[in-house]
């Protein structure tokens, strides 16, 4: 029996263009989700697992396969259908799981034979089962597990192509942010794997860097906090020589032990979601612990460099309290926290979360031609009505956001107090330059899009700013040229 499992590519997600921006192919991390579901597979399965992000095959070519199973994150569910309908045009029977599937099951099975909702752990082997007896169901319902019975993933199975391999040790996040999906998906209740599984997991992995897909590898109580303890101790122990990459929130610099273990165990980077400048911003998001009184984020900031750790500071643009400067302000507070590298995103109603919600209710869902413009939501382009900015002046903030941020001074700065702290200056510049590329295919998208011309600025002559431009083949650009009514439809 053979199975593909298949990871969409979305030209229009920056980080998926390594030909565009060379700094990106340190920067494709791995479907981790289809290397669980691959453990979880019976042998007699013959498994291929395909990343559209690193290649994308002529599947007409390959040997025609028992089953499909497709992942897709919201921004790859219109690949997801198209791979989908080339599949079921042979005769093959596709299922799709993941983020996307579960948030929006009607609209999949309308493209697919079978959508698996939730965490897979619980129903893949009834499906693949169903598949073989030929009695496949359009919907499995997965539980959320106890992580003890989440296998190690697979990852002997895409071992070329990635800087960087993965691992989850956690899922679940109580916090339910309003722009987030995790709590919805995942669960409110925070869930951890057995700290031997992940040692044994991590030792499987053949990459020296790791990216620790946790949300939050810290959790939110003193509990969670000494298991992540006991999982740094476990891990210099066991002498992996790994460096490692992750998420958490602020509260990682409120203790000291927790940085020490986490640097000593590896940990080069963290991601933390500061998400606004304002305590008006951070309301609105529902972001609790950032708008704890008293927090220094300077001083936070320092506490995690002191330990020879980076800091990817994230921030979203586009709040209602946001005020025409907000890109500005963000690169600004980006710089006076210490953050090494800064992440600003449009808001994005993304579906199943809180803010989809009250958007929709709203009716201020701007890109809503579906399934086409998920492609869109990919928290790089302006899908909502925002309340104090047109499309073409929230792009506007992000420029002026991602100039000043990642100007080549201060790009030259950043870089320069790393290596004076030996805080992993070589990561920090690619990361930069990585983040300063981006911004400039996304510039170039914008003016495909009509927005802006293709310095960034402005356009007052939308017709012209679009027939002057020839995008090449490779460029995201291209998917966007044609797209006059996601135009139209932005500038309502
Ligand atoms: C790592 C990660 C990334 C990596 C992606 C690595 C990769 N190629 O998968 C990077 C950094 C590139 C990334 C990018 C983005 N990400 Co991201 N990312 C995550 C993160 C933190 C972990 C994902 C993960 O590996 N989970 C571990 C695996 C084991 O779980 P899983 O993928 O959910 O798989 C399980 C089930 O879903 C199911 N399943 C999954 N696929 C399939 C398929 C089949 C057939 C079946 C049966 C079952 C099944 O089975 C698995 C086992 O239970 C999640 C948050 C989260 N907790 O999920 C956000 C998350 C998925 N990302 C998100 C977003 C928005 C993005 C971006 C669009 C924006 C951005 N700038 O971050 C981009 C777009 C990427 C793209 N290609 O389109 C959102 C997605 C929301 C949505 N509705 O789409 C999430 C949920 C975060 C959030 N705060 O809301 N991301
Ligand atoms: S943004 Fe982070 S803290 Fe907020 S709900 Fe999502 S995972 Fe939890």
């Amino acid at each position: 029996m053979r199975l593909y499992l298949i990871n969409p590519k979305n030209p229009l997600v920056s980080l998926a263009n390594i030909r565009e921006s060379r700094w990106n192919r340190y920067r494709v991390w791995k479907p981790l989700g289809l290397l669980v579901l691959a453990a979880l597979t019976p042998p007699e399965w013959e498994i291929t697992v395909i990343d559209e992000n690193v290649d994308t095959p002529d599947y007409e070519a390959m040997p025609k396969p028992d089953l499909v199973g497709i992942t897709a994150f919201t921004s790859q569910a219109c690949r997801a259908y198209e791979i989908a309908r080339a599949f079921r045009s042979r005769g093959v029977k596709v299922v799709m799981g993941g983020i996307h599937a579960t948030a929006c099951t009607e609209e999949a099975l309308q493209y697919v034979d079978a959508v698996v909702s939730g965490e897979a752990e619980s129903v893949w082997k009834t499906v693949l089962d169903d598949a073989r007896h030929g009695t496949l169901k359009t919907t499995y319902v997965g539980e959320r597990l106890d992580l003890a019975q989440v296998p190690p993933a697979r990852h002997d199975l895409l071992t070329k192509g990635y800087a960087f391999g993965s691992i989850q040790t956690t899922r679940g996040c109580p916090l339910n942010c309003s722009f987030c999906s995790v709590s919805a998906f995942n669960g409110t209740r925070y869930r951890h794997r057995p700290i031997a599984s992940v040692i044994e997991e991590l030792k499987s992995i053949g990459e020296k860097w790791v990216l620790v897909v946790d949300d939050n590898l810290i959790g939110m109580s003193d509990a969670h906090v000494a298991r992540a303890k006991e999982l740094f101790r476990a891990m210099i122990q066991a002498d992996l020589r790994k460096k490692w990459i992750c998420q958490a929130t602020i509260n990682i610099a409120d203790d000291d032990e927790l940085l020490a273990l986490a640097a000593q165990a590896g940990c080069c980077g963290v991601f933390i979601g500061f998400e606004s400048p304002t305590a008006e911003g951070l309301a609105e998001v529902g972001k609790k612990f950032n708008v704890l009184r008293g927090r220094d984020f300077p001083a936070s900031i320092r506490r995690i460099h002191r330990h020879n750790i980076l800091v990817v500071g994230s921030f979203i643009m586009g709040l209602d309290a946001d005020e025409p400067g907000i890109g500005l302000r963000i690169a600004k507070a980006a710089s006076s926290y210490g953050v090494d590298i800064l992440n600003a995103l449009f808001l994005t109603p993304l579906p199943g979360t809180r803010l989809w919600d009250q958007m929709k209710s709203d009716d201020r869902i701007a890109a809503r031609r579906f399934p086409k413009d998920w492609r869109y939501y990919t928290l790089g382009f302006p899908t909502a009505r925002y309340k104090h900015f047109t499309s073409a002046q929230i792009i506007e903030e992000m420029n002026a956001c991602d100039r000043s941020f990642y100007s080549r001074w201060n790009i030259g700065g950043r870089v320069a107090r790393s290596l004076l702290g030996l805080r992993h200056p070589l990561l920090s510049l690619v990361s930069n330059l990585s983040y300063r590329g981006n911004a400039r295919l996304n510039r170039r998208a914008y003016a495909q899009l009509g927005l802006l011309d293709d310095r960034g600025r402005k356009s007052h002559c939308r017709s012209a700013a679009r027939s002057d431009s020839r995008p090449s083949a490779h460029s995201h650009a291209a998917h966007l040229a044609v797209d006059g009514e996601f135009q139209a439809e932005q500038a309502r």
